[in-house]
């Protein structure tokens, strides 16, 4: 009888530390071996001329979801969502658990697990918390200890953000409980001000978003969750890093010591704010929060990346459609047509399925990076950050057999019509890729291949995460006095 249900046979193996020409035998949904001339398996995938990559870990997807602008459900079903990310080479996403208005948490949650049973790969939560009344601070412990191991806050948008008091207030929850955090760190009455000031000059397009939060908005709010981090002695990490001044701020932060992290996204790698001044209102399709910058900071943001100061590149894959509504979502990017004013632009982009063919060409095959640093950037980083390293983020015995095999030479344009998201458009359309991956395997099983979803409404799992070392607290406090002694 065959050892393996399949073997991946010759492939050049990569992971963050290695490449090796190597077969991969997977029994029972798990690597069980990476060695050279393994015997044959029941399933046997050639993977000559290719690399064999662990499958992508997406940290950072809104899916089914409602908009912090329109309060409107956006428009991936768990279903489409991650079945977009398969295809795409993504085997684990980590979304998001949103406390609703008027719901106990714990409600909240459940329902986030009812509608992710239709995942197509395994799937995790950050717990939104958007008002830490007394229910939640009672509710938090219980959703921690059950494996709902971070907590995600916006420091603006009118509908859900949290101000500096529950900030800390959650910061310190979280720590006494074992559990990270997660923010959108901008500086809320800043962009309101400033929006005000250019609605009341008529400025009123798309491409006034960016003009609403500049880089110094993102900065300050930045370096404000880094000095409330280092207050409490406690990690966390800065979501969507857009510019080389927020960088830097976490760059200084981490020389002195504090553990602070940040990710950046595949958009703010390839857009620019002026993609927000494209005619016919198409401008819309590339609003997202906070926004695309410059080509300066695009390559700022790599120098961040190479240095690893930024450690992980995730979709914020957040859509909405642009002009068909579609039988989940009634929302559109432009709701009062053409001259819909940028406020009541819903933010966010469709990502889920481009993050990684956006981050292989401009990163490997444009000569960024290298192969070890894409896998780390895209799967292992996010992995060990986030709690599911080694079962996910690495090929080795005892890891999930989760697996994307690429070929770097596949040269791609890519169409919305060949995507497998539920949205209506693309913001790459007609972009040229080279390196695409043409097999996913979740636990073992095919799900995508030859750019087909092959996979399967509830085949993903809920991925509890139990404490774990990556987060712990230094110990090191800015004044004498440990606030947090005598409390465990
Ligand atoms: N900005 C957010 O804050 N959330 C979702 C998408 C976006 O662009
Ligand atoms: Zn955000
Ligand atoms: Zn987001």
């Amino acid at each position: 009888m065959a050892e393996f249900d399949t073997v991946i046979r010759g492939g050049l193996v990569a992971t963050a530390s290695d490449i090796m020409l190597a077969d991969v035998g997977i029994q029972g949904g798990v690597v069980t071996a990476v060695a050279k001339n393994l015997p044959a398996g029941r399933n046997e995938i050639d993977a000559q001329g290719k690399y064999v990559m662990p499958g992508g870990v997406d940290s950072h997807c809104h899916i089914e979801q409602p908009s912090s602008i329109s309060g409107k459900m956006n428009a991936d079903t768990f279903l489409t969502g991650t079945r977009s990310a398969a295809c795409g080479g993504t085997t684990s996403v980590i979304c998001f658990s949103p406390q609703r208005v008027g719901w106990k948490l714990a409600d909240s949650t459940a329902d986030y697990h009812e509608r992710a049973k239709k995942a197509a790969i395994d799937y995790t939560f950050h717990l939104i918390v958007n008002d830490p009344n007394d229910d939640v601070m009672e509710t938090l412990p219980s959703l921690i200890a059950d494996g709902h191991r971070s907590i995600k806050i916006f420091m603006t948008y009118d509908s859900n953000r949290v101000t500096d008091d529950g900030v800390l207030k959650l910061m310190a929850l979280a720590r006494e409980n074992e559990a990270f955090m997660v923010l959108h760190a901008e500086h809320h009455d800043m962009i309101k001000w400033q929006t005000e000031r250019l609605l009341a000059a008529g400025l009123t397009d798309a491409k006034y978003h960016a003009w609403s939060k500049p880089g110094v908005v993102e900065r300050e709010a930045v370096h404000r969750v880094i000095s409330m981090s280092e207050l409490l002695d406690f990690p966390c990490q800065i979501f969507h890093v857009t510019c080389a001044e927020a960088a830097e701020e976490i760059h200084r932060a981490q020389q002195r010591g504090v553990k602070i992290f940040g990710e950046t996204c595949a958009q703010y790698l390839t857009l620019t704010a002026d993609d927000m001044d494209r005619a016919n209102g198409e401008g819309a399709k590339y609003v997202c929060s906070p926004s695309p910058r410059t080509p300066a900071d695009i390559e700022a943001l790599w120098g961040y990346l190479k240095t690893g100061v930024l450690g992980m590149v995730s979709s914020d894959h957040a859509p909405t459609n642009f002009a068909v509504a579609s039988e989940h979502s009634s929302d559109l990017k432009l709701p009062d047509g053409p001259g819909t004013p940028f406020p009541k632009i819903p933010n966010g982009l469709p990502g889920l399925e481009t993050r990684l063919p956006l981050l292989f060409n401009e990163g490997v095959t444009g000569g960024r990076i290298d192969i070890s640093q894409f896998v780390a950037l895209s799967s292992t980083n996010p992995a060990k950050l986030f709690g599911l390293y080694p079962k996910k983020g690495t090929i080795a015995p005892g890891s999930d057999a989760d697996i994307a095999i690429w070929d770097p030479t596949k040269q791609v344009t890519i169409r919305q019509a060949d995507l497998h998201h539920a949205i209506d458009y693309t913001p790459y359309e007609g972009w040229q890729v080279t390196g695409w991956p043409v097999t996913t395997l979740s636990r073992g099983k095919v799900v995508a291949d030859g750019g087909d979803f092959v996979g399967e409404a509830g085949h993903g799992q809920f991925l509890a995460r139990a404490p774990y070392d990556y987060i712990k607290p230094r110990g090191v406090f800015p004044s004498p006095f440990d606030p947090f002694a005598g409390q465990s």
